[in-house]
Parts: structure tokens; sequence; C-alpha cells
């Protein structure tokens, strides 16, 4: 008896034993299976040795970073696909999207840049991702004129916590129209260099305008959005944004949001409001009833006050510039020719559309976001909003109250109520 119950404990305690040591093979070949196959470190460490791109092959109109893995849930058996590919870091699959998937709307952030605005670009990656990308997880475009380097590529993905899409611009889109007379364009900015206006003598400043004006809406890249935010190389962001600004934008019905307004440099645009009026007198099908004339203009429209959203910063709808509306105004702008004969900017040109195109309650001021690109500051004055948001500004640089600011303006026509204190700004 006593020896058969020795047995008993024997066999039970070889048959705990067997079990434990199994547990403990499947335990241990687990972490090692994950630790190869994760593409958070794999991917990210592993450039290509072709440097090409997983999903678009060649950089034509628009290259995307492959984001399969990612985007279908991020089953391992895509990941595993992904990993072996030996895609570059621009492709990496990104990071679980902080924010609910399903709200998210069509969005994306789009910067303009050339491979040298690398590292001034980043230091504004870096703030938009912090201050609110890193919860929202939405994609990123750039555009060039030029192939992106691989070090751009690889850089710029590994900051931005959404999809990187990397997109050449096509050349009809970047260079002189033929109806451009190359002389009278030259003859301009020769004169533009004596009176010394600032990119007055630069041919690719007023490509870069014609493109942000009439093009960017149209790459194949973008074609997926139905919101963007622009961003620019050296711009900062004060204050946490805790809310999805796109998804608020589209809640609210809005089309168009900036932070900072000023008037125009007039030699800039000598011509410019005179091609507009000839384009409202005939196309008045297309001007907005309840539309914001008065902030442009304070004479019901015979002369502009050069008032303009500087489009440095822009969240809006792309519908908005793939309207018929703002389709044939750009084509008569751009047929006119004042982007090469004058040095018309993107940002009277959005603004005066967005001002006549739009309903005046779908243009929208970010009060709330705060905004630095040189020179000028947008902190809010509000010192609720500020530690609210947890800003890191001074509200004694704060623009938007100051003499030379159209914001002020915006409020009156639009009959907004001005934050408490901010005659202590102005
Ligand atoms: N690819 C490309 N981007 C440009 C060029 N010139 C300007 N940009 C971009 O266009 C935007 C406006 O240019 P920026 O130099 O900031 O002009 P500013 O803000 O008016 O002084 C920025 O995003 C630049 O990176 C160019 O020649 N090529
Ligand atoms: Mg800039």
């Amino acid at each position: 008896m006593g020896s058969s119950r020795s047995n008993a404990r024997i066999i039970r305690f070889a048959v705990f034993a067997l079990i434990l040591i199994g547990c403990g093979f499947i335990l241990s070949r687990g972490s090692y299976y994950n630790a190869d196959v994760n593409p958070g470190t794999n991917l990210q460490a592993k450039p290509a040795s072709d440097g090409s791109i997983a999903s678009g092959g060649e950089q034509n109109a628009g290259s995307v970073s492959g984001d399969s893995a990612a985007g279908n849930g991020g089953n391992v058996q895509a990941e595993l696909q992904i990993s072996n590919q030996n895609v570059p870091a621009a492709a990496k699959p990104k990071a679980e999207a902080g924010a609910n998937k399903k709200d998210k709307v069509k969005a994306t952030f789009v910067s303009l840049a050339r491979n040298s605005d690398l590292n001034s670009l980043l230091g504004s990656i870096r703030q938009v991702e912090d201050r609110f990308n890193h919860k929202f997880n939405y994609d990123w475009v750039f555009l060039n004129d030029k192939p992106f380097s691989d070090e751009f590529k690889e850089v710029t993905s590994a900051v931005v916590s959404g999809t990187t899409k990397y997109g050449l611009i096509p050349e009809e889109q970047w260079s002189f129209p033929p109806w451009i007379d190359q002389e009278k364009a030259a003859l301009t900015r020769e004169q533009m260099k004596e009176k010394g206006i600032i990119y007055g003598d630069s041919k690719s400043y007023r490509h870069m305008c014609r493109y942000e004006s009439g093009f960017f809406w149209r790459h194949e890249l973008m074609m997926d959005y139905d919101y963007y935010w622009r961003v620019e190389p050296d711009i900062k962001i004060y204050c946490d944004i805790d809310y999805d600004v796109f998804k608020w934008m589209s809640d609210n019905n809005k089309a168009y949001g900036f932070t900072i307004s000023l008037p125009e440099y007039k030699e800039t645009i000598p011509t410019l409001w005179d091609v507009t009026k000839k384009f409202i007198k005939e196309n008045p099908q297309h001007i907005a009833k309840n539309n914001m004339m008065e902030w442009i203009s304070t004479d019901n429209g015979e002369t502009y006050n050069g008032c303009h959203f500087w489009s440095n910063f822009e969240i809006a709808s792309l519908k908005l510039w793939r309207s018929e509306a703002y389709k044939a105004y750009f084509e008569t702008l751009d047929k006119n020719g004042g982007f090469f004969y004058e040095r018309w900017g993107d940002a009277p040109v959005h603004s005066i559309a967005a001002a006549l195109f739009l309903q005046k309650d779908q243009i929208h001021f970010f009060d709330d976001v705060g905004y630095y690109h040189v020179p000028f500051h947008n902190c809010p004055v509000s010192k609720e909003t500020r530690l609210k948001n947890k800003c890191v500004c001074n509200p004694d640089e704060d623009f938007t109250w100051k003499g030379y600011s159209c914001t002020t303006k915006f409020y009156t026509v639009n009959n907004l109520p001005r934050p408490k204190g901010w005659e202590n700004f102005t």
C-alpha cells in the first residue's frame, strides 16, 4: 500500500513536471517568434537596398508607402509578408490608431518640400505629431518637384505616426505654361528685384504659388482624401489639440480653417482683383449667397483690401478646390498669367475663393491651436485656453488682435464673441 501510494505520487509529480516543461517551451518559442516578426523594430531598422517603395514602386505622379499590414488590422501573416519584402523604412506599417478608426474622416497632412527642407520640416512634423497626430495617426503626403531622396523618406516616415506617401509633381504643373511670354515674365522679375519685393525675382517661388493654387489637390496621392492640413518647414504648434480637427470640420460643415490673417503686399497682385471682378461678373452662379465679400472688400467688391488667410497653415476641405467654381476661377487666373507677370500668391487666391464661394460660416478661425510661422505668432489670449491646452507661447506676441491683423475684421463680419481681455493684446 505504502509503496503504491508513493508510486502514484511520483507519477503525479512526473506528469506535473512534464506539463511545466511543455508550458515553458511554448512560452519561450512564443517570445522568440514575436521578436522576430515585430514590424515596428524589424522594418524600421532595415532600409531597402534598392530604395524602392513597397506598394507604389517608382515615384511617378505619386508613390505610396505600403501600409497594408497596419491597414488590415496588423495580422501576423500580412506583417510577415511585408518583412519578407525587405521594404524601406518609409513603408513601415504604423502604430495602431489611437482614435477609433471608424470615426476618422478621409484626411491627410500635406507638405510641399524640397529634399533640402528635410531638417526644417522635421521640427514641424514632430510638433504636429506631439500635439495632435500621435493620438489620431492621420497620413502625411509629401510633394516635391524633384524625386525625394531615400534619406528624406526614411527620416520623415520614422517621425510620422500615420502612413507616409511621397509624390513627384508632374513637370507640366511646375513649369511655364505655353501661353506665357517668357520675356514679359523675365522683365517682371527684374523690376521686382529692383524694387526689393520679397521673392520678386524667383521663378521657383512662382511655380510654388501656382502649384499650391491649382494643382496640389489634383495630385494622385491626394485623391484618397476629403480634408487636408498643410504643414510647412519651421513652424511651431503651441498648444495640445485633443480633438480630431478634421472630424470637427466635417461635423460642423466647415470648409476652410486658418490661424493668422493679414493684408497682402499689394505690389505682388496689382491686377488680381480686376481679373477676379471680371470673373464674378461673368460667373455669378459661382458666388455663394451668404459669402464673405465684406471681409475682403470695404466697398462692396469695388476694390480688394488685401485681407487673406496665411496659407502656410490651412485645415481645409479638398472639395472646395475641386469645385466647379474654384476650378473655373483658377483656370481664369492661370490663363491671365498673373502668377508669372506679377507674383500672385496662393494665399490671396485661396482666400478670395473661400470668401466668395463659401457661406461665411463655413470658414473657421482656429483660436485654440497656437501657431507660429516666421514672423507671426498665434497665441490664444485667453488664459483659460492656454492652461487647458498646455500652450507654450507668450500672448503678448499674439498677432490676432494687433492693428495689422485681418482676424479682428473676421470676428466683426461674422459677429463672433471675442475672447475675454482681447483689448489688452492689441
Ligand atoms: N519642392 C519644392 N518645394 C518648395 C519650393 N519652394 C518652396 N517650397 C515649399 O513651399 C512652401 C512655401 O515655401 P517657403 O519657402 O516656406 O515660403 P514662405 O513661407 O512664403 O517664405 C514650403 O513648404 C516649402 O518647403 C521648391 O522649389 N520646390
Ligand atoms: Mg514658409
